[in-house]
């Protein structure tokens, strides 16, 4: 079975237990306690990913690192409908596109709420502004595709580049960066959390459960 090293607080390790939820695909969690155990950094786990981070997962002995290749790999080798990464070359270019876009959002979005519930010592303006920005895009992206009849960022269906981009645009208010100037933004959060099988995490509830909507 695929074992997923996890902390149940990272958006990264979110996105992948969301999608095999999504998949229905079986895997066993291996906690791993990045605040404050910072386990993430001992030898044992660095022995796991030299570059210290979460998520990485192990399907019988195929380890890799990167919750966007993981993404890859799981839709690639596991979703049996192959609806999830399809195959057409434009699709992949799109796909590849929103993939990077969701680590420019890691290292903004996520960024800031690492540093405003974690005390993690980043430039927070720095933060906020640059999410600030990608939303902005993403915005407009999603309106337009709305004009079109496109719900999803890279095709008519969701993707893992939907996966990939949810959690740290979802979990941004926790980082001061507020979705009230985003409609299309929140409409596709919506869209994501409709999904059949969607799970949450903490600070992100299921839809119409929400204690504060954004
Ligand atoms: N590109 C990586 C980034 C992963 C990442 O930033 N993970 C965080 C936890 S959510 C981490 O381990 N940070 C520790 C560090 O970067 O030293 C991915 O998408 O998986």
């Amino acid at each position: 079975m695929i074992k997923l090293y996890n902390d149940e607080l990272s958006g990264n390790c979110y996105k992948l237990r969301l999608f095999m939820s999504l998949i229905g695909l079986p895997y066993e969690r291996v906690p791993v306690n990045f605040y404050p155990g910072r386990e993430h950094k001992d030898e044992a786990f660095l022995r796991i990913n030299s570059f210290g981070q979460l998520p990485v997962v192990d399907d019988e002995g195929y380890v890799l690192r990167d919750a966007q290749a993981i993404l890859v790999y799981l839709a690639t080798r596991h979703d049996p409908t192959q609806r999830w990464f399809p195959s057409d070359a434009q699709v992949r270019g799109r796909v590849a596109l929103w993939l990077s876009v969701a680590e420019d959002i890691t290292r903004s979005a996520s960024a800031a709420r690492l540093h405003d519930t974690f005390a993690y010592p980043f430039d927070i303006k720095a933060c906020r502004d640059t999410a600030h920005t990608l939303f902005a895009h993403i915005e407009d992206h999603l309106a337009d595709g709305e004009i079109e009849g496109r719900g999803w960022l890279a095709d008519n269906t969701p993707t893992i580049a939907d996966v990939a981009c949810f959690p740290y645009v979802a979990l941004a208010p926790e980082g001061g960066i507020m979705l009230a100037h985003y409609p299309a933004l929140r409409r596709w959060i919506q869209r994501v959390k409709a999904l059949p099988n969607f799970i949450g995490m903490p600070g992100i509830f299921a839809a119409g459960i929400d204690p504060q909507p954004c």
